[in-house]
C-alpha cells in the first residue's frame, strides 16, 4: 500500500499514548470507550477523550456540516483533515506531551477506510494530506470493531435517525469494512481486530484482553 510510510512512521517522542477506536457505523465501538477509559484510569493514567470529526469547537462545527451536507469527495476529505488538524494541535499533542493517554473515537484509519475504501479517493491523495496534517502522530493502539454490515444496520435502525454516511448503500460499507480489514492485516501490531457481532459482555472480554497485553507492553517499554 502507498500509505506504508505514513502508517509505519514511529510515534513522535512523547510520554503519552494514543488509542484509536475504529469500525463501520453501528459496529458498537463508542459503547466500549467508557470501559477502556476506566481500564486506563484504574492503572493510574490520566485519560483525555476526543472524537473525529470533532474534538474542538471548530471541529464540532465541521462535524455538523460533514454529517449533514452533501459535498464533493475532495471537500469531504479536506474538511475531515481540517477538523483533525485542530484536534491534533489543540487536544491530542498537548495531552500526549503532558503524558496523558488519549482515546480518540476515529482517526486517520477512518479516512483511509471511508474516503479511500468507500469513496475511492486515491491513497496517494490521502497520504499527501496526512503528511501535512498528521505527520508522526500515530496511534499506539487501534481497536477495530468488526461486524457484518447486516448486524451494524440492525443496531443503527434501533438507535436513531440516520446521518449522511449512514444513508449510503451496502456496497459503500462493505468497501469500508474491507479496507479496514486490509489495514489490520497490513499493520497487525498496531491494529487489533475485535469481533463485535456478539453481546456487549463478550466484546468487552476481548477488549480487556487486548488492553491487558497493551498495558503490559507499555510497562515493559517504560522499564527498558
Ligand atoms: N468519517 C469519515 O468518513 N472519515 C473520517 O476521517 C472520519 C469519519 C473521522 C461520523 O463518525 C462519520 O464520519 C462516520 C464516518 C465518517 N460515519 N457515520 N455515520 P461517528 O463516529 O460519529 O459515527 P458512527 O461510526 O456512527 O459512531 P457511533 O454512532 O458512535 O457508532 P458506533 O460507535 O459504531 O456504535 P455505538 O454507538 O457504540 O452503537 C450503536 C448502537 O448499537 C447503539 O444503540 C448501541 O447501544 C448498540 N450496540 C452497541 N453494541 C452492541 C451489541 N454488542 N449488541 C447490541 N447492540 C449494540
Amino acid at each position: 500500500m502507498t500509505n506504508q510510510h505514513i502508517a509505519t512512521t514511529p510515534s513522535e517522542k512523547r510520554p503519552g499514548k494514543l488509542i484509536s477506536f475504529e469500525g463501520i457505523d453501528g459496529a458498537g465501538k463508542s459503547t466500549h470507550i467508557p470501559f477502556v477509559q476506566r481500564f486506563c484510569e484504574d492503572l493510574g493514567q490520566r485519560v483525555v477523550l476526543t472524537r473525529e470529526p470533532g474534538g474542538t469547537p471548530l471541529g464540532e462545527q465541521l462535524r455538523q456540516i460533514l454529517l449533514q451536507q452533501e459535498m464533493t469527495q475532495e471537500t469531504e476529505a479536506l474538511l475531515m483533515f481540517a477538523a483533525r488538524r485542530e484536534n491534533i494541535a489543540q487536544v491530542i499533542t498537548p495531552a500526549l506531551v503532558r503524558g496523558d493517554w488519549v482515546i480518540t473515537d476515529r482517526f486517520l484509519d477512518s479516512t483511509i477506510a471511508y474516503q479511500g475504501g468507500g469513496r475511492n479517493m486515491p491513497q496517494a491523495t490521502i497520504d499527501a494530506l496526512a503528511q501535512i496534517v498528521v505527520g508522526a502522530v500515530q496511534p499506539d493502539l487501534t481497536l477495530l470493531f468488526d461486524v457484518p454490515l447486516e448486524v451494524a444496520q440492525q443496531r443503527l435502525a434501533r438507535a436513531r435517525v440516520s446521518d449522511k454516511f449512514e444513508r449510503e448503500q451496502a456496497d459503500f460499507f462493505n468497501a469500508v469494512r474491507a479496507r479496514y480489514l486490509q489495514l489490520a492485516s497490513d499493520y497487525p501490531q498496531r491494529i487489533r481486530v475485535i469481533d463485535s457481532s456478539g453481546d456487549i459482555a463478550t466484546i468487552e472480554a476481548q477488549v480487556a484482553q487486548i488492553m491487558q497485553s497493551f498495558t503490559q507492553d507499555c510497562r515493559v517499554g517504560a522499564l527498558a
